[in-house]
């Protein structure tokens, strides 16, 4: 008896676990979760809009395209749709111009206007039946435009009347793995690198596919394999061999494989004496081995390159320029791909404002790169802080296209556990205006390539993906990737949009969660830059891993990489002096912008230390004097974590149990960080400004010293 007793109670425990698997979440689907639609006015509209799916074409991504709808569907609608001919009315009929259903609609006037990556999405009859059509000039298009379908059911909209043309503004939508061969990522904070090179070629790991699927449902079309401080062991035989395993798995999604260059692997690698880019022997090298590349990947995209910055290999160790660089990888890729060159240098002798670098060296080249070349370019002069002007390079080449880079990764921003919604970091470079050519001449119109009339265009984000089962760390590191993806597809969509349908389709679409939890996205920008580097400081973090505050950081070989060099605190005041009385950097902008940024009354009040050295008494627009106005800041940084927290508190009802205690747990984290950032950076600031911390706030929890002490060890990302 007691034995039966005992059997029963295992099986109630076994029962209990299998119960809360069903219901517990942790992630892995990202926004693809296609759970059945809630809300039953939507689910039976929906079921009689789509009783037939039929998808044409033979290739690999139109089998691609119905399995993705065929599992979207069944789990979205709970029931499969036939998808055997003929059309039937309430049908839903994918295709290309080069298929006959399609083909018999006479889109071509349409379908001319969104290329090859486009699609239109219309309601409308087809044979005579009413049918929901995603039509397409190529297969990829078609894909993209079934994903879009997808998100209209996932995000409940209304599909009885759809009238959709959409195309991307950008031509290469990329994202950069800093991932090295032995699978650390620099900089990831998400576990260990997807790409499992030691079981490659031979083992096809699922989440490849499913990486290709995600990607291509936000529309990335790039993906750059490996580190930018790069390894040439990439480019030999048995690795090239691996990376066409990748390139054939996420080929029907229509994304292409990239590499990183070592510059000096003719001599690495090819045991040649020079990497001299002008030497006939090394640019043939380049040209053999680019063309045994495309041996083992006939669409490779071609070379993401890093090069004279931070001690990387480089034309300058020849005496040669970035262009003639570029230019003998481009000659060696030739029309099968593009070089994408990067503009994040600075040397090591010491600089009068490593601000200054990329223009300094770039600008003078414009015009004499190849045309299948791109230089890119970070968002902002320095390294992707929590808050910077943009890229003075923007605006400045006109002949020489210019590629965005942002870091979705949080090196700079909390790294793996803080909440950081960065669309609006994202906008607001975009939509930054160099008045290059007047004003309206946003830093998205030089990417898009309208303002220059480049002909090629791009946008790339330093991935914030690894192997942890959820992808990114943190949930809403999901929302970064996505928010990469539809940005590089269109920069006009707006933070709140792109947020609302992460939040629908990764959550719920329930209203009361929307709202609240939206705004808290918003808001985490602001309160980041609070409670690290409020009002244009910048790169004060800790020393070499970047994590928690340093702003004491001094006396390292590079005086660029310390944090004194950018804060320059003194009894007088704080803040970089950009202005034509400082550095200069503000002269390489355009006029009106020299003009707003260089007087401290237009300047931007998050800019002012960005450009200006102020004394501590200066006023703000708040009235309060700068100290007070810091403190202030740092101290709501800090406090209005406290908020996100209490917003997630009331969410629990919506989000399952894993996925709620996770950001829960990660959300602690967050506000325990951002207390030792505003203490540290309050006491050591204050060490300069010899004021008080305002009485009616806490008082720091520890000494300066203790904070200047704390040394973490195997911080992730190094
Ligand atoms: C900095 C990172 C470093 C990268 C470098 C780069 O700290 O790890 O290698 O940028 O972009 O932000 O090359």
């Amino acid at each position: 008896m007691k034995k039966l007793r005992i059997y029963f109670l295992m099986c109630l425990v076994l029962l209990l676990k299998a119960s809360t698997a069903v219901f517990a979440d942790d992630g892995y689907r990202l926004w693809q979760r296609y759970d059945l639609i809630k809300d039953t006015g939507k689910l039976s509209n929906y079921r009689q809009l789509i009783t037939q799916v039929i998808v044409e074409g033979n290739s690999p991504a139109a089998a691609v395209i119905k399995k993705e709808l065929g599992n979207g569907l069944q789990g979205l609608l709970g029931q499969t749709p036939e998808s055997m001919q003929p059309v039937k009315d309430n049908a839903v009929v994918v295709g290309t111009t080069a298929t006959p259903l399609i083909s018999a609609l006479r889109l071509t006037d349409r379908l001319n206007k969104v290329g090859k990556e486009g699609y239109l999405i219309l309601t409308t009859t087809v044979n005579g039946k009413k049918a929901t059509v995603v039509a397409a000039n190529t297969d990829i298009g078609a894909l993209y435009g079934a994903f879009h379908f997808l998100r209209l059911l996932q995000t409940n909209q209304d599909i009885s009347k759809l009238a959709i043309t959409n195309a991307p503004k950008t031509q290469f939508r990329v994202l950069n793995h800093w991932d090295n061969l032995n699978r650390t990522v620099e900089r990831g904070y998400a576990g260990f690198s997807l790409w499992d090179w030691h079981r490659l070629p031979d083992y096809i790991d699922q989440r490849y596919i499913d990486y290709a699927r995600a990607n291509a449902s936000v529309g990335i079309n790039g993906t750059v394999l490996t580190n930018v401080n790069a390894n040439a062991l990439v480019l030999t035989k048995p690795y090239l061999e691996k990376v066409a395993a990748l390139a054939d798995a996420f080929r029907p999604y229509g994304l292409k494989v990239y590499l990183t260059a070592r510059f000096s692997a003719p001599i690495e690698i090819g045991g040649l004496k020079t990497a001299d880019p002008l030497d006939p022997a090394v640019r043939a090298w380049w040209k053999t081995k680019t063309d045994e590349i495309y041996t083992h990947v006939p669409d490779f995209g071609g070379f993401l390159v890093k090069a004279n910055s931070e001690g990387q290999p480089g034309p300058q160790n020849y005496g040669r320029n970035h262009a003639d660089g570029a230019n003998m990888m481009a000659d060696a890729v030739g029309n099968r791909g593009i070089v994408i060159w990067r503009a994040f240098v600075y040397d090591d002798k010491v600089p009068d404002d490593r601000a200054k670098q990329a223009v300094n060296e770039f600008k003078p080249l414009d015009g004499t790169f190849r045309k299948n070349v791109m230089v890119q370019v970070k968002n902002g002069a320095i390294d992707f802080q929590p808050r910077e002007p943009f890229h003075p390079l923007f605006g400045a080449m006109p002949k020489t296209p210019l590629m965005m880079e942002f870091q979705i990764t949080q090196e700079y921003l909390g790294q793996g556990t803080h909440l950081f919604y960065q669309a609006p970091l994202f906008k607001e470079t975009l939509d930054a205006d160099t008045y290059a050519k007047g004003a309206g001449s946003t830093v998205a119109k030089v990417v898009d390539g309208t303002l220059h009339k480049y002909e090629i265009t791009g946008m790339a984000g330093v991935s914030n993906i690894g192997n942890d089962r959820n992808w990114t760390g943190h949930h809403f590191g999901q929302a970064n990737w996505y928010a990469f993806g539809r940005l590089a597809w269109d920069h006009a969509l707006s933070s709140e949009a792109i947020a609302d349908e992460w939040l629908r389709m990764t959550f719920t679409n329930d209203n009361n969660f929307l709202a609240p939890v939206n705004k808290m996205m918003m808001d985490t920008r602001e309160i980041v830059v609070n409670y690290m580097t409020p009002l244009g400081l910048h790169h004060i973090m800790g020393w070499s891993h970047h994590y928690g505050p340093g702003p004491w950081i001094k006396d390292k070989q590079r005086a660029d990489w310390t944090s004194v060099y950018y804060h320059k605190a003194d009894e007088k005041g704080v803040g970089f002096d950009r202005t034509a009385s400082g550095s200069n950097a503000l002269g390489q902008y355009f006029p009106p912008v020299q003009k707003k940024f260089g007087n401290v009354k237009t300047c931007p009040e998050e800019f002012l230390l960005w450009f200006h050295h102020l004394p501590w008494d200066y006023k703000t627009k708040s009235g309060r004097p700068l100290w007070d106005e810091i403190v202030y800041r740092y101290y709501k940084g800090a406090e209005d974590v406290k908020g996100m927290q209490q917003t997630w508190n009331t969410q629990q009802s919506h989000v399952d149990e894993e996925r709620f205690q996770h950001v829960k747990t990660f959300l602690s984290i967050q506000e325990k960080e951002a207390r030792w950032w505003r203490d540290a950076c309050v006491l050591y600031f204050q060490t300069f400004s010899k004021r008080p911390i305002p009485a009616n706030l806490p008082k720091p929890e520890q000494t300066l010293e203790y904070y200047m002490n704390l040394d973490p060890k195997f911080v992730p990302g190094i």
